[in-house]
């Protein structure tokens, strides 16, 4: 029997104008801030993690905050796994997040692998979004939280995409495990039907040399 191994996901990152979408993007996968970036622009990557069965490949798309709605209900029906970044110092980025996470929610539920990012927290001088905002976010996605700048450092991004990841395998095991089960009644009821047949064949052959 083949086993099914985890090899891959996509992932959406949404977030309103300006909160560091691209940033932390470039930030994962080349550990590094440059700070300046093409505004507004969708962009698609492809990013590998070495592991020493299956290498992963993540398809991550950095969306554009101007986007149709047509176009992001596209994003939510194509992802595996989304990441939803605000602003801690931009209350309007929240509110996108916010309006973002309920089209999540009412397209494809609550239990989709997802994480919230708390953007910017080298600015906490100039917040206007407090934390029990943010973790009512994550609350209602039912995922953590991350505080994180971008700007400062990697490890906040990165154990962020680490928990996505883990979320992604777990989905990824629930599903082979739902599939398994479908094939297994299939072969089931397959066998039953096959067993009646067989039964009703064997009578048929009694009752003709009765
Ligand atoms: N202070 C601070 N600035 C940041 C941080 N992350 C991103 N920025 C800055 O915020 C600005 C916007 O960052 P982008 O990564 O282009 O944001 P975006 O969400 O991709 O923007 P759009 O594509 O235009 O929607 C840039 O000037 C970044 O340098 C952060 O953690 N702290
Ligand atoms: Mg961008």
């Amino acid at each position: 029997m083949s086993v099914r191994r985890f090899t891959g996901a996509k992932i959406v990152v949404f977030g309103g104008p300006g909160v560091g979408k691209t940033a932390f993007v470039v930030r994962y996968m080349t550990k590094r801030y440059i700070g300046d970036y093409d505004r507004n622009k969708e962009m698609l990557y492809n990013h590998k993690i070495p592991s020493p069965r299956d290498d992963v490949t993540l398809e991550i798309i950095d969306t554009a905050a101007n986007d149709s709605t047509e176009h992001k209900e596209n994003h939510i029906k194509w992802g595996d796994g989304f990441v939803f970044i605000y602003s801690i110092t931009d209350k309007s980025s929240y509110e996108y997040a916010y309006t973002l996470k309920d089209m999540l929610v009412k397209q494809r539920g609550q239990e989709i692998p997802a994480v919230v990012i708390a953007n910017k927290c080298d600015l906490l001088s100039v917040r206007k979004v407090s934390d029990s905002e943010g973790t009512t976010l994550a609350e209602q996605l039912n995922c953590p939280k991350f505080d994180v700048s971008v700007a400062d450092g990697y490890s906040g991004v990165s154990e962020a995409m680490d928990e996505l990841v883990i979320q992604l395998k777990r989905e990824f095991v629930k599903h082979c495990s739902q599939a398994a089960v479908v094939a297994n009644d299939k072969t089931k009821s397959k066998l039953f039907t096959f067993k009646k047949g067989f039964k009703k064949r064997i009578s048929r052959s009694h009752s003709d040399t009765v």
